[in-house]
């Protein structure tokens, strides 16, 4: 049996059940503290996410789920195994809107308040400014406000937190996304379940960067077609009852198939149907 350890209640608590549940795992999430699967030897440990790295780095878990900025902030020497490909936010520095911001050196001898006094610190450091860190657990964008900082260093998204207290991004220290953790040695009994379950979130994770294409095409043109879309090995062709045209089925980037539509077109494309793949192995 292999032990994950994953966020109880948070941003990153659905999405990694979710995850777990895409590679074919059944797990109870409601309410418990641990769950164990019930078609996998997995058991599913449901903490708060600043716990997970040290849940890992002591073996009580095997691997854990969390995102890179906690991971840092811990400073424990895990292994990054896998980025997941979702919780992305970054973790900056703020201030309130009318500062005149003119660069890193306004931060010298300021009070910031943060959640990450370890990330903040490092980074400072390196350019050799001096703060006053205030640590915080929670509500940290509200500190200038109240006059408890200056500033603030703090996770952003879509930024309208920042916005809705006056205050504005002026320095980024790190981008994150929840990642795949483990320990640098695993335990040897353990590897075929740890491996096992990589190559089912690979699967998964790959499949949600490709998309499945159809498309019918006059048999002159599948040549050019098929050097559009090379596919996996290469395209499906499928002759339609209508003499003279084919279907052809390929794979195709999600982020590549914008850019070839009209070339698609041109090369005399038609009914061209693009799904999703739940899961793709190479
Ligand atoms: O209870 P527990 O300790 O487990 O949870 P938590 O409250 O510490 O963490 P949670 O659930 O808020 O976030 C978990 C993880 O999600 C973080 O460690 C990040 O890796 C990731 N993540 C992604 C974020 C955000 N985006 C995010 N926007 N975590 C927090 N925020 C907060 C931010 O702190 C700020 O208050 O959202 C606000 C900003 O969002 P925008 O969209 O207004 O910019
Ligand atoms: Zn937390």
């Amino acid at each position: 049996m292999i032990k994950i350890a994953v966020q109880k209640s948070g941003r990153l608590s659905e999405k990694s059940i979710d995850l777990l549940n895409r590679c074919g795992i059944k797990v109870n999430s409601k309410g418990s503290l641990k769950a164990k699967a019930s078609n996998f030897d997995l058991e599913v440990l449901y903490l708060r996410d600043d716990d997970i790295p040290k849940y890992v780095a002591e073996g009580i878990a095997d691997l854990g789920i969390v995102g890179e900025n906690v991971l840092q902030e811990t400073g424990l020497d895990l292994k990054t195994i896998l980025p997941l490909g979702f919780g992305k936010c970054r973790l900056s520095l703020a201030l309130p809107r009318e500062w005149d911001y003119s660069g890193i050196n306004d931060f010298q001898g300021k009070r910031i308040a943060t959640s990450y006094p370890k990330i903040l610190k490092q980074f400072l450091d390196g350019k050799g400014i001096a703060v006053e860190i205030e640590e915080i657990s929670g509500s940290v964008e509200i500190a200038p406000s109240i006059g408890l900082a200056d500033g603030i260093c703090d996770l952003v998204s879509s930024g309208s937190t920042l916005l809705k207290n006056g205050l504005k991004e002026v320095e980024v220290l790190m981008q994150s996304e929840s990642v795949l953790i483990g320990q640098k040695e695993t335990q040897a009994d353990k590897q075929a379940l740890i491996d096992d379950l990589l190559f089912r979130i690979q699967s998964v994770l790959r499949a949600t960067q490709f998309k499945y294409i159809l498309l019918n095409a006059p048999n002159d043109k599948i040549e050019a077609i098929s050097k559009l879309l090379p596919g996996m090995k290469s395209p499906t062709v499928l002759p339609l009852s209508e003499t003279g045209w084919s279907s052809l089925h390929s794979v195709v980037k999600e982020e590549e198939f914008w850019p070839i539509i009209n070339q698609l077109k041109n090369e005399g494309a038609e009914g061209i149907l693009v799904c999703p793949i739940e899961k793709m192995i190479l």
